[in-house]
């Protein structure tokens, strides 16, 4: 394989662990613990895995020599850092014993199911310590919640003699990590189950876990974008850029990268969620916006939306509760039926306010909203282009305040998406250190007979010396939620708290940013150099930890 410069010397960074994990470590059992809701459902449904203690590792004097073979598995959408969870796993084991060995399943945890999977070597990881991407071993978003699955699953595990499986993944997964520990914990099948808290998303996150990797990199990238094209915006002055960024539900990249570029308008979902605002109001208020520059005459600026958005706007939201309950008790009716006879289907289905949101929608969003769901129910909210839908909306507004002469200046939009770019840029200084501590964490939970936890790493805005590293039950962070017509047990997403010291900083900041150009340039990540601009974590860290 070629590999760029970069790669070459990036290959020989030795990412930084926390004291407890630089020698022989020993486990402090902390609290017993409760699921955050619903303790007594969550409860009758992990009765081996409920209550456990929380737990924090501490340096030891005698090393554990622990004998595993473990299995490792990325599942879901890439996030920069997952190549260094491998690396911090691997590295530990063959600390604990040098027999010790490391199966990667194949393309998600469809290849525990199916039984494919690669042996990871001291050889092969090299290429890969410190990069972003996926590709060592390769993702997918097969959802692991049957029996069958479990125990074609258990064939392979026995067959490679394996202790454990590592499952790196975001909150879907790492609920079904937890499923599948439980069910091996009841069938007594010795096999532990370990989680680590991936996604660029961010949402991952609680009392215990204080950010995902993965969120770090990403936003320094899309921000990177972002600069560039407010320097551009700031130089032509005669575009609106309208700027779509990834982050399927919460809107924490999209105020992550606000925070760290300043633009004029950055829309968050909660938000709009809370004051029950309709698609109407939202670009009403940009509208208004581009009025006051065009005066001021500025025609120019930039608009951050987070692709979630469209499920927050409540109208929609309701909307796509409906459909959600459709699809699950009639999906097989209509599924298969052309375009014109699903919509049609669909209409004659839908309670009448929901009908008439339907109705207003542009045909191809409406045909995202109705049909097409990940594996975990999710709606693909990446496929719809809500830049596009706002930024015409917004035009259709500045023309008819022109006719009725509120409105004077020139409205030319530009439309961009950010979001797979970020996911596989290589890992910054913070997320290359911060997944190799949650590796290495993953191993010693395994080494001291743990199952049913999530790998934490916490104090991450302290030098790394001082992050403390340890587990966390994965039924503690969990609550019930209606998916797909069923009420489940599911790890509840961090949602971008309006009462938050992030959201609370940019509020402060953006009426100023909308009215003024106020752009900052971040520019691209830097893995060498002062640390003031190679070490620095995201503002949202920086701001959460200080509260
Ligand atoms: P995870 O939650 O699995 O980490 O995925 C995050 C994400 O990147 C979202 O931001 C985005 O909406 C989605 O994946 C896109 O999914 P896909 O890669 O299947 O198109």
């Amino acid at each position: 394989m070629e590999i760029s410069a970069l790669q070459k010397e990036r290959a020989n960074y030795q990412p930084k662990l926390p004291i407890a994990l630089q020698g022989a470590v020993k486990v402090k059992e902390g609290a017993l613990t409760q699921s955050v809701d619903n303790q007594e459902d969550i409860k009758k449904l992990f009765p081996n895995t409920y209550g456990m203690p929380l737990v924090e590792f501490e340096p030891a004097t005698e090393f554990n020599n622990a004998k595993m073979n473990v299995g490792v598995i990325l599942s879901g959408g890439q996030a920069p850092g997952g190549h260094n969870v491998i690396s911090g796993l691997f590295d530990e084991i063959k600390k604990l014993n040098p027999e010790n060995r490391l199966f990667g399943f194949l393309m998600g945890p469809g290849g525990l199911v199916d039984h494919k999977y690669l042996e990871i070597t001291a050889e092969n990881l090299q290429a890969y310590r410190n990069t972003g991407g996926f590709d060592m071993i390769g993702s997918g978003r097969t959802k692991l919640e049957k029996e069958e699955q479990f125990e074609k699953g258990l064939e392979i595990i026995r067959k490679l003699d394996i202790k454990a499986i590592v499952i790196i993944g975001g909150d879907d997964s790492n609920t079904n990590a937890c499923v599948l520990a439980e069910y091996y914990a009841a069938k007594k099948y010795g096999v532990q189950v370990i989680g680590c808290p991936k996604t660029i998303d961010g949402d991952l996150k609680n009392d215990q876990i204080e950010t995902s990797f993965g969120f770090d990199t990403a936003t320094k990238t899309y921000s990177e974008l972002i600069g560039n094209i407010e320097r551009d915006c700031n130089s032509a002055r005669k575009y609106w850029h309208f700027i779509k960024l990834m982050g399927r539900s919460a809107s924490h990249i999209a105020l992550e990268c606000a925070l760290q570029t300043q633009p004029n308008i950055c829309l968050i979902s909660e938000e709009i969620e809370a004051k029950d605002m309709s698609l109407n109001a939202i670009v009403e208020d940009i509208a208004k916006t581009v009025a006051y520059r065009a005066n001021q005459g500025n025609n120019f600026g930039v608009v951050l939306i987070p692709e979630g958005l469209i499920e927050f706007i409540p109208s929609i939201g309701r909307l796509i509760q409906e459909l959600n309950d459709l699809l699950a008790a009639h999906g097989d009716e209509y599924l298969n039926l052309d375009k014109v006879a699903q919509r049609e289907y669909i209409l004659a289905h839908l309670s009448s306010e929901n009908k008439s949101t339907f109705e207003t929608l542009p045909e191809g969003v409406a045909r995202q909203l109705s049909l097409d769901r990940d594996p975990h129910g999710n709606v693909q909210v990446s496929l719809i282009e809500t830049e596009k839908l706002i930024s015409e909306m917004v035009g259709v507004k500045l023309d008819q305040w022109k006719k009725e002469g509120k409105y004077n200046g020139k409205f030319s939009p530009l439309h961009h998406f950010f979001g797979y770019e970020g996911r596989c840029a290589a890992p910054s200084n913070f997320d290359a250190d911060y997944c190799y501590a949650l590796g290495s964490s993953a191993a010693q939970l395994i080494a001291n007979g743990k199952t049913g936890y999530m790998a934490i790493v916490k104090n991450t805005i302290a030098g790394t010396d001082k992050w403390l590293a340890g587990g966390v039950p994965i039924t503690m962070m969990m609550n019930m939620e209606k998916r797909n017509g069923e009420m489940k047990p599911v790890i509840r997403k961090a949602l971008v708290e309006l009462n938050g010291a992030p959201f609370k900083a940019f509020v402060a900041q953006r009426e100023k940013w909308a009215k003024e150009t106020c752009y900052v340039y971040p520019g691209p990540i830097q893995y060498w150099g002062a640390s003031s601009v190679c070490d620095i974590t995201t503002k949202t860290l920086f701001l959460e930890q200080n509260k």
